[in-house]
């Protein structure tokens, strides 16, 4: 267990690390330290974030699929927070500048209709969600080489970086909506990268939002309504490169796609 102070100590380091485009070695070859301390460093991560104006706007949920974890090297489901800053518009062109060595993935976005308390959740939470749609999450360790353990990569804000949704679909009269089972594309300038299944999302994306509630009672995260719960990528993530497009399909649910703009050198 590290110490309160050495908790604020290590999110300035890997906030540092963030805003530089730095990478660092991973906090846990110098330091003990226990899932629970990562959340706290993570928190005192976002603490910082809002202090400089950022607001919460959602959170995200990661490992949820096997080929993550195995590319990883981890295999927990883990969580974070996204801000505003975080979030990017379908099709817009992003800067990678100041990225560390960023990559991207498929996901299922879900949009929370109204606030759960994890502590009294709604009898059905699906109730809780009032629509879903295609995303990408552009994540980017502060860690070199991409390398963490479990502990690591939680105080890392889960790699977090930033996102794109798609259209919304409503699920207003529609909360049945099946979303296992759905053919999911990744392209890099309409090239097919990855492709897997919505099933790979913990065998179905609305499972996500069970965890999304568990991690959040147990870590002090919020779901507030309108908040953007990203429920885990569905393939590995590829590098995302200046210069390059990139889309997702998930099948039934359409498209939604980023451009990483030319000219940015990246480590
Ligand atoms: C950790 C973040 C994982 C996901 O969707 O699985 C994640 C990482 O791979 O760096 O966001
Ligand atoms: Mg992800």
């Amino acid at each position: 267990m590290t110490t309160p102070s050495s908790i604020a100590d290590l999110a300035a380091l890997l906030d540092q690390a963030r805003r530089h485009g730095r990478a660092i070695p991973q906090l846990t070859l110098t330091n003990d330290l226990s899932l629970d301390a990562a959340y706290q460093v993570q928190g005192a991560g976002i603490d910082l974030r809002i202090a400089s104006g950022e607001r919460i706007v959602g959170s995200k949920l990661g490992l949820t699929s096997k080929a993550k974890a195995l590319q990883m090297g981890v295999s927990d489901v883990i969580i974070g927070v996204l801000t505003d800053a975080m979030h990017i518009d379908d099709g817009a062109v992003i800067d990678l500048g100041s990225g560390v060595h960023p990559r991207i993935e498929p996901e299922v976005a879900f949009r929370l209709g109204r606030d759960i308390d994890p502590a009294q959740p709604p009898a059905n939470l699906r109730d809780a969600v009032d629509a879903v749609a295609p995303a990408l999450e552009i994540i980017d360790s502060r860690y070199r080489d991409f390398k963490f353990s479990l502990a690591d990569v939680i105080a890392d804000n889960t790699s977090g970086s930033a996102f794109v949704v798609g259209q919304w679909i409503s699920l207003a009269g529609g909360r049945g909506l099946v979303l296992a089972d759905r053919h999911v594309e990744m392209s890099m300038d309409g090239l097919v990268v990855e492709s897997g299944s919505t099933t790979d999302i913990l065998g179905d994306p609305w499972q996500a939002l069970d965890d999304a509630v568990r991690m959040a009672g147990r870590y002090g995260l919020r779901l507030a309504a309108g908040d953007v719960l990203l429920a885990g990528a569905a393939t590995a993530a590829v590098t995302f490169s200046p210069g390059t497009t990139a889309s997702a399909t998930v099948e039934g649910l359409g498209r939604v796609s980023i451009s990483a703009a030319a000219g940015a050198g990246n480590a």
